[in-house]
């Protein structure tokens, strides 16, 4: 339905768009006969973890596809982190962008690190090079680059600083799987990646995640992290954990990477789409990735310019999240405005100017394989719609705070159960 007048909106009283809430990140669910097969598999052969064969197929089948000889898989992407910086032998401080998931940082402050946050590239959102150079002190062991929204990091920038103040460089992959740098799979980059195969990601294990590295070591250390530190059955080499991939979350991921090119080409479709309903929006731009090296399009991210839009990004998320679109504002409020880490200039030692403009203009919308053209192209006229009557929204919305806030921690309901409450 057109929305003509404020009064048509669902945060000005009328009826929402979608009965259904649009969300970003709803799970691919992979074949269900493909995963039942495995799942009986794995029942019948009673190995349930523990280096078990699903894992290890897993494994094996990652490695092929990132062209990288060592992949470790872990129970999730947070610990993939915490396993590569401590098998990586950091130390002290560690640069990483604040512009991330709250993960990256939190996964090397649990292993006893300090995460010391540089500012982005206002094109890609990666790490600036010269913010990441402010950082470095004597206390300084490694760069950890996020290649966000799957846009892969100025990898050779990153080398070279890395190369000539003799730290660590690692990726956290997380968004960048099926992703690729100079016509190489994201993987194979610096000393080790980490990649999260959460059940919001392209590909996924339900929950799962895993190291990928060219080093020999690194790789050993990795295993024996995984799994307590136990090299023998008697033999405890050292520190461990337990990081383990359990074998149903291999079956899921074994099964959901014969699905990933479908899922891929669904997304990048979601893009194209995205691509012409947005950029017609006065005050809207969509950031778009370099579509031969961001090929898996999972995230579709987009600036609002309040001036030409008329509408900050806070009350669009306000009017969309009242019509079933339950868009994002990631990485609000960043992770140096964040605890533990707000406040203390240990991790925040020099201006992110670009960081601190992206946390209030950037918002991801809605795709994967349950978003079509239809109710993207719905999702266009409505963005017409609010630029139309921005202003009336506007006074709108500052006489009457909206129910879905952007920073409140409501996950996405059908509208009709919020209007009840
Ligand atoms: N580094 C980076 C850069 C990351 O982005 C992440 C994780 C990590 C490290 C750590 O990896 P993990 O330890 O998580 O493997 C999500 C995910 O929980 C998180 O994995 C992800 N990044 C982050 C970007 O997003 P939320 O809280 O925003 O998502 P959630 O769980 O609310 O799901 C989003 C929407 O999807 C929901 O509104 C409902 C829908 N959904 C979700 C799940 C899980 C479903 O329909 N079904 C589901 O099963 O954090």
């Amino acid at each position: 339905m057109l929305k003509r007048s404020v009064d048509d909106f669902a945060c000005g009283g009328g009826s929402p768009l979608f009965d259904e809430a649009l969300v970003v990140g709803r799970p691919p669910i992979p074949s269900r006969d493909a995963l039942l097969k495995r799942i009986e598999a794995v029942l019948d052969s009673g190995h349930l973890t523990n280096d078990g064969p699903m894992v290890h197929e897993f494994e094996e089948q990652l490695g092929r596809r990132l062209q990288v000889p060592h992949v470790i898989a872990v129970c999730n992407g947070t610990v993939a982190l915490q396993v590569m910086a401590l098998a990586a032998g950091l130390t002290g401080e560690v640069i990483v962008p604040s512009m991330t998931f709250i993960a990256t940082a939190h996964a090397l402050q649990w292993v006893g690190l300090t995460p010391v946050f540089a500012d982005v590239d206002p094109d890609n959102h990666t790490l600036d090079a010269a913010s990441v150079e402010r950082c470095i002190n004597e206390r300084t062991s490694a760069i950890l680059g996020v290649h966000l929204w799957g846009n892969p990091c100025d990898v050779t920038a990153l080398q070279q600083i890395a190369e000539r103040h003799h730290l660590k460089l690692l990726f956290d992959a997380s968004h960048a799987f099926d992703c690729e740098h100079n016509g190489r799979p994201i993987g194979g980059c610096g000393n080790a990646e980490t990649f999260s195969f959460h059940a919001t990601k392209v590909m996924h294990s339900i929950e799962g995640g895993a190291i990928t590295t060219n080093d020999d070591n690194i790789a050993e250390r990795c295993r024996l992290l995984r799994n307590f530190g136990i090299a023998g059955l008697t033999q405890i080499d050292s520190l461990g954990t337990n990081a383990k991939m359990n074998e149903l979350s291999a079956a899921a991921g074994l099964t959901s990477l014969e699905s990933l090119d479908s899922v891929v080409q669904h997304n990048q479709r979601n893009l194209n789409h995205y691509r012409s309903v947005v950029d017609a929006v006065p005050g809207l731009k969509l950031a778009l990735p370099d579509a031969q090296e961001c090929r898996n399009a999972q995230y579709v991210v987009v600036t609002v310019d309040e001036t030409n839009f008329g509408l900050s990004r806070d009350h669009l998320l306000t009017v969309l999240r009242a019509e079933g679109v339950f868009a994002r504002s990631y990485f609000a409020p960043g992770c140096h405005n964040a605890p533990p880490y707000a406040g203390i200039s240990q991790h925040t030692p020099t201006t992110l100017p670009v960081t601190n403009h992206l946390l209030e203009v950037v918002l991801q919308l809605p795709t994967g394989v349950t978003v079509s053209e239809t109710e993207i192209h719905q999702i266009g006229r409505l963005l017409q719609s609010a630029h139309q009557h921005a202003a009336q929204l506007q006074e709108h919305l500052n006489v009457r705070p909206a129910a879905w806030h952007p920073q409140d921690t409501a996950r996405p309901q059908p509208v009709r159960q919020l209007d009840a409450a």
